[in-house]
């Protein structure tokens, strides 16, 4: 195994997650396979949470990939899901990409009587816009964070040409947000909320680490743009505050630390390298 400074991140979770996690970690012959500071593992288990699934919380270090959690996903990455195909659990099924794992428990437990609402709408119309809005945020809004923290000053492009890129993404979300608010479809929380929490709770570390920080113009200096900034902020308070979305965050000091790596583009994570060289994010 190649050590790297990634190996070397805190092995559990703190606060809030740190007592999520120990409530879920008696034998279950569902797992989810996370890292405590990994954001898309934060989706899976947002979902977990807001629908009440019985499941076990097994905290790994994807970096170290050992051999027993790559016979799971040959990928390396978290989260991934054991599914069990028998009451014992035994020779589980695995599942990746935090994208399919969400959709997966939505759909295995859908009983709304048992597991609370469904997290995408039933017309079929509404649930494919849905997609369209999670792809928009796995393929423009994610990677633009990534581009945007791992800024430094000898990259080719400025920290305003990210930070105006990161802006342009996050607005034409807002947009498209059901005007009423708090969420993407109004009253209703759905899976385009959860997709995008995870980079919304770690918005402050752009402001902690970077120049300028985030760098949204303060309510009633936005000119044009003041009525989809304010739309944004209306979705960033709800979503901070979302219940399940605290109940699965360790404390700010130890995401500090994490994301220094990711800050002075020295991580060797899969998402960082593929920022670094400009490809596609794994
Ligand atoms: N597309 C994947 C990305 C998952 C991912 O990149 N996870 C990171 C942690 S945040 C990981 O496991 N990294 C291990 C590595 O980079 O070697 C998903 O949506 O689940």
């Amino acid at each position: 195994m190649a050590t790297n400074v990634d190996t070397s991140i805190p092995a559990k979770p703190t606060g809030a997650a740190a007592e999520l996690a120990e409530s879920h970690s008696t034998e279950h012959p569902l797992k989810l396979y996370g890292g405590w500071f990994c954001p898309f593992v934060q989706r899976a288990w947002i979902v977990l949470a807001e629908k009440h699934i019985p499941h076990q919380y097994v905290e790994i270090n994807p970096y170290r990939k050992d051999p027993e959690f790559l016979a799971l996903n040959p990928r390396g990455l978290v989260p991934t899901l054991a599914v069990p195909t028998d009451a014992k659990g035994k020779h589980p099924k695995p599942l990746y990409e935090s994208a399919v794992i969400c959709e997966f428990l939505d759909e295995a437990y859908a009983d709304e009587t048992k597991f609370g609402p469904r997290l995408l709408p039933n017309d079929v119309y509404e649930r494919a816009r849905c997609r369209l809005w999670i792809d928009h945020i796995a393929s423009r809004i994610v990677p633009a964070f990534y581009r945007f923290i791992q800024h430094t000053p000898d990259k080719s492009y400025t920290i305003e040409d990210v930070r105006s890129e990161f802006h342009g993404h996050l607005k034409t979300l807002a947009k498209e947000m059901d005007t009423s608010g708090p969420w993407f479809l109004g009253d209703r929380f759905s899976l385009v909320d959860i997709m995008l929490a995870p980079w919304a709770k770690r918005l402050f570390l752009i402001d902690h680490y970077k120049p300028g920080g985030v760098g949204i113009t303060v309510a009633g200096q936005r000119g044009d743009d003041e009525e989809v900034w304010s739309r944004w902020q209306q979705w960033f308070d709800a979503i901070t505050e979302r219940e399940t979305v605290k109940q699965t965050w360790s404390n700010d000091e130890q995401y500090i630390d994490a994301y220094k790596r990711y800050a002075d583009d020295t991580t060797s994570s899969e998402v960082g390298k593929a920022t670094r060289q400009g490809k596609k994010l794994p």
